[in-house]
């Protein structure tokens, strides 16, 4: 899965890729900063605690790094042709919209004030007008090809019709309501406005600070978040500054200093599960002496699909799944007391697999 960091200049998403990247593991293409990054999860640190493995595994997400979008608009990415930066915006499954909410005298904004609320709207509407020439220029062939009898292009017609006037109204194509039919007809189009964005508000300390007091973070904050919900962006506060100062510290004055702050999780943490949960996807564990390991599937997948992603001889040859709820592992200590006490299960092929449960699969080849 690939997640693209995109916004205006300046505004936080090198800093934001560099602390959930580390600083192995990273590469560059044509200007893109590619890397990898670990999804934090509690649930693991404990399993690795309780087995005491020789390596503990976390899921992991792709990142990318885009150049800036053109405060100046319609142009795409500063530094590479719109076209190039399309596609790359494109062929992410999820956006992460780095919005500027932070204030620096050493740091000029490229519009002159900070306001948070005007930068999110800008680039929303690049991705909107994005869509809207794509589809126009498709409507626009249609119009001279289509034939009387053509059902069906007439009915694609009048969907694309449709969406294009919800994008001329500022509506992106992710807070429509879209029938089967219609979601169907757009998929071809990949279109930018309807993937999966979170708006991550990168505040300075003082804005950080008022919210832990329940205040306002900034101007227009609370505006801002009805905005968002409108056009279906979850919007996460984060302080790039902070939590980059926080990593240089050593590992034992760290809890120290959040607590100070009254961080109780981390920005980046939750970045990084809120784009999980904004991909519709959901861990499950594996534990043993050698290993314990988050592996990643879609939420809703099945058993056999789960034992795929571990090997594809374990799915061939699937027995059973033998499964146990995170919760009543914990509670009970130890797998063996999870059996003893009747919990461990034994599920088909076809069972869904739950977030956080423990499987070992019975296979078979
Ligand atoms: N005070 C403050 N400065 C920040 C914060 N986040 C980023 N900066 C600074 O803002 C500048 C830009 O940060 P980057 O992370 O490079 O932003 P960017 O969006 O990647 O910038 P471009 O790629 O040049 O568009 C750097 O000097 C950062 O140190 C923050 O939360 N607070
Ligand atoms: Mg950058």
């Amino acid at each position: 899965m690939r997640i693209a960091l995109i916004g205006l200049p300046q505004s936080g998403r090198s800093t934001l890729f560099s602390l959930l990247v580390g600083h192995e593991g990273r590469t560059e293409r044509s200007g893109v900063q590619l890397g990898t990054a670990n999804v934090p999860d509690p649930r693991l640190d404990l399993l690795s605690r309780m087995f005491q493995p020789k390596k503990t595994t976390y899921a992991r997400l792709e990142l990318a790094d885009l150049p800036p979008l053109d405060p100046g608009g319609g142009s795409g990415g500063q530094g590479m042709s719109a076209a190039a930066f399309l596609q790359q915006v494109q062929e992410a499954e999820l956006l992460v919209h780095v919005c500027r909410a932070f204030h620096s005298d050493y740091v000029p904004h490229p519009l002159g004030e900070v306001d948070a609320r005007r930068d999110a709207q800008r680039v929303e509407e690049e991705l909107i007008l994005a869509d809207w020439s794509l589809l126009s220029r498709r409507l626009e062939r249609m119009a001279k090809e289509i034939s009387k009898g053509d059902v069906a292009k007439q009915q694609e017609q009048a969907v694309l019709e449709r969406v294009v006037a919800a994008l001329e109204e500022g509506r992106p194509v992710r807070a429509l309501e879209l029938s089967e039919a219609e979601a169907r007809t757009l998929r071809p189009y990949t279109l930018l406005s309807q993937k999966p964005c979170l708006l991550v508000l990168n505040v300075d300390e003082e804005g950080w600070s008022r919210a832990g007091r329940g205040e306002e973070p900034f101007a227009g904050a609370r505006e801002l978040e009805a905005w968002a919900e409108e056009h279906r962006l979850p919007s996460i506060l984060v302080s790039a500054e902070l939590e980059r100062q926080v990593e240089e510290l050593d590992p034992e004055d760290r809890a120290e200093f959040l607590e100070a702050l009254g961080i109780k999780e981390r920005g980046l943490d939750r970045v990084a599960r809120a784009a999980y949960e904004a991909c519709g996807l959901i861990s499950f564990f594996t534990v043993g002496e050698d290993e314990v390991k988050a592996w990643t599937v879609r939420r809703g997948a099945t058993a056999v699909e789960a034992a795929g992603k571990v090997h594809s001889d374990i799915a061939r040859g699937f027995i059973r799944a033998e499964v146990c709820a995170y919760d009543d592992l914990v509670r009970l200590g130890s797998l063996a007391k999870a059996k003893e006490e009747g919990v461990l299960r034994l599920e088909g092929k076809g069972y869904p697999v739950q977030d956080g449960e423990i499987i070992h699969f019975r296979f078979n080849v």
